[in-house]
């Protein structure tokens, strides 16, 4: 029997581990690329970014993770001068684990129109995220709603408008 618990506990374990790594990819999809899968060391090796933001407790917290720019660009979409006519006809649909869902237009994504950062934070006040909000929050500063503060994120998908 004792054997049984030595060779079962990592086996469930690394069973365990292994089911929330696949929990910690985002996918990001769209017309115009090929699906493309984020996972947490790809996630950890991008840019990191700083925002201070006032969350849904009324205090500022400092959150840290990639910019959703950086996110799109690298699984890419095009922003910036070159892309702007495309951009003011396109939105993203971010997706959380319970279905949840929230759209943002890609001018306000997109640096050469926004005064904002929107980020997609993996942690907060240096911490990693507490498991109800984590892996990954969408941070959007300076909104009086902290409805599209989406938890748990999944997937981003691009949306064009047929022209
Ligand atoms: N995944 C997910 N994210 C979500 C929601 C949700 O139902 N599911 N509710 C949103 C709404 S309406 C608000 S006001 C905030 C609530 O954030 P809080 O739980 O940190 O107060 O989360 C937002 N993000
Ligand atoms: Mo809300």
């Amino acid at each position: 029997m004792r054997k049984f618990y030595i060779v079962m506990c990592p086996l469930l374990l690394c069973m365990a581990f292994g089911l929330q790594s696949v929990a910690q990819n985002i996918t990001i999809s769209g017309d115009s690329i090929a699906t493309f899968t984020i996972n947490k060391t790809m996630f950890r090796e991008m840019k990191q970014a700083v925002v201070m933001a006032k969350a849904h407790d009324d205090k500022v917290h400092r959150y840290t993770g990639v910019t959703v720019a950086n996110l799109l660009a690298k699984a890419g979409i095009l922003l910036g001068d070159t892309a702007k006519h495309k951009s003011i006809i396109s939105y993203i649909v971010v997706t959380a684990a319970d279905n949840y869902k929230a759209i943002y237009s890609l001018p306000e994504i997109d640096p050469l129109f926004a005064n904002r950062t929107i980020l997609l934070a993996d942690k907060e006040d240096k911490k990693l995220l507490a498991s109800e909000n984590g892996p990954y929050q969408m941070i959007v500063p300076a909104e009086k709603e902290h409805a599209r503060w989406v938890r748990q994120v999944v997937s981003i998908e691009v949306v064009t408008l047929k022209q």
